[in-house]
C-alpha cells in the first residue's frame, strides 16, 4: 500500500484544556513520527502531497471559516496577545443566537466547539498540508485503483463545515470523500473507526445521500464529543437513512467491537457505494491514555482483514490514537491486515 505524507505538520503542537489544566496537546508531532517509522519498517512506498485544490476545500468547508483559520493567528497577535496558542473562552450556548462576533476572541468561540484545540503560528499550514495529503491520497487511489494510506496530521473527523475542535481543523476524510465523488464515484462510504464519534464528518454529509457515513465510537452520553453521535441520528432530508451511529459503552473489548464493525460493514454493503474512506483512529487501544476501549495490538490486523469487505478503492485516513509507543504498530496492523505484503 502507498502512503502519502509530509513533515509540514511538525511545527504544529498546541495547547489543550484537559481536566481543568492547560497542557501540551495529546495530539503531538511524535505521533506521526511513530506512524512513519512503522510504515518505513514494512517498506510502504512514500509520496508527498500535491498542491491543495482550494475549490475542493471550499466544497466541504464554509469559505468564511477557511478565511478565519488562515488569518486567526495573525489576528490573535495583532490583538495584543502573547501566548503560543490562540484559545477560545466563550461559545454560543442554548438561546444565544445573535450574529457572529467581529473580533478574534469572539470568533474563536464562534468557529470552535471545544477547548481541547487551539491555533498556533503553524496550525494553518499544517492543517492545509494534511488536507492536501487527503486529496492526493484520493487521486492516487482513483488513478491506481488501489488502497492508499493518507498519513494526515492534524486529524480531521471532528472538524465540521465551520468549526474546529477535538484536535481537528480541516476534515481530511470529507476531503477524500468529496474528491472521490468529483472523480466519478457516484456513491462513497465513510467508515469511522476512531474511538470518538466523527461529529464533523457526520455534520458535513448529514443531508446528502451520495456520501453515507457509519461510525462506531464511545457512547457520547459519557464521552467526547458529547453533543453528537447518538444512535437516533440517521440523516436528514436527502440524507435520511444515510447515517449510522453505533455508540458503544466504556470498556468495550474486541469481540463486541468487531461485532459492531460487522454491523457497520453490512449496512455499508447494503448502501452499495463504489469507493470507501476509513477514518482510521487507533485510540480504541487498551493503553490509550484518553480512551476506554480495550482492543489489543493483536486485534488490529483482524480489523484490517474485515475491512476487505469495503468496495475498492479504499482510502485510509489517519485520525486519533494517543498511546504513542504503540501507535505505529497498531496503525500498520490494520493496513497490513487489509493488504498483506
Ligand atoms: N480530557 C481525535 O481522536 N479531548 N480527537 C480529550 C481529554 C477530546 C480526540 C480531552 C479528544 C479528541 C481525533
Ligand atoms: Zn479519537
Amino acid at each position: 500500500m502507498q502512503v502519502i505524507r509530509s513533515d509540514i505538520h511538525r511545527r504544529h503542537h498546541c495547547a489543550e484544556l484537559d481536566g481543568g489544566k492547560i497542557i501540551d496537546s495529546w495530539e503531538h508531532p511524535g505521533r506521526a513520527d511513530m506512524v512513519d517509522r512503522a510504515t518505513d519498517e514494512v517498506d510502504m512506498a512514500v509520496s508527498p502531497p500535491a498542491v491543495l485544490d482550494r475549490r475542493l476545500l471550499e466544497s466541504v468547508h464554509d469559505p468564511g471559516y477557511l478565511a478565519f483559520l488562515e488569518t486567526a493567528w495573525t489576528r490573535w497577535v495583532d490583538a495584543g496577545h502573547t501566548t503560543a496558542c490562540a484559545m477560545a473562552f466563550t461559545w454560543p450556548a442554548r438561546r444565544m443566537t445573535g450574529p457572529a462576533p467581529t473580533t478574534i476572541d469572539g470568533l474563536l468561540g464562534h468557529h470552535s466547539f471545544a477547548a481541547d484545540c487551539s491555533i498556533g503560528a503553524h496550525t494553518w499550514p499544517a492543517a492545509a498540508e494534511s488536507a492536501a495529503i487527503a486529496q492526493t491520497a484520493a487521486d492516487r487511489a482513483v488513478d491506481a485503483a488501489s488502497a492508499v494510506f493518507a498519513r494526515c496530521r492534524p486529524p480531521g473527523h471532528h472538524a465540521s463545515r465551520d468549526q474546529f475542535g477535538g484536535y481537528c481543523y480541516l476534515n481530511n476524510a470529507a476531503v477524500v470523500a468529496q474528491r472521490l465523488r468529483d472523480r466519478g464515484h457516484d456513491k462513497v462510504a465513510i467508515l469511522d473507526i476512531d474511538y470518538h464519534h466523527g461529529n464533523g464528518t457526520q455534520d458535513i454529509f448529514y443531508e446528502r445521500e451520495d456520501v453515507v457515513f457509519a461510525s462506531l465510537h464511545a457512547d457520547p452520553r459519557r464521552e467526547f464529543p458529547y453533543f453528537l453521535g447518538h444512535a437516533d441520528e440517521t440523516g436528514r432530508g436527502d440524507g435520511a437513512g444515510a447515517n449510522l451511529n453505533l455508540p458503544l459503552p466504556h470498556g468495550t473489548g474486541a469481540s463486541d467491537w468487531l461485532a459492531a464493525l460487522d454491523t457497520a460493514l453490512g449496512w455499508i454493503t447494503d448502501a452499495a457505494p463504489t469507493a470507501a474512506v476509513v477514518s482510521l483512529g487507533v485510540d480504541t487501544y487498551h493503553d490509550d491514555p484518553i480512551s476506554r476501549f480495550t482492543l489489543a495490538t493483536d486485534d488490529f490486523p483482524e480489523v484490517g482483514r474485515r475491512l476487505r469487505r469495503l468496495p475498492d478503492p479504499v482510502v485510509f485516513v489517519l485520525e486519533g490514537g494517543y498511546a504513542t509507543e504503540q501507535l505505529g504498530v497498531n496503525v500498520v496492523g490494520v493496513l497490513r491486515g487489509f493488504e498483506p505484503g
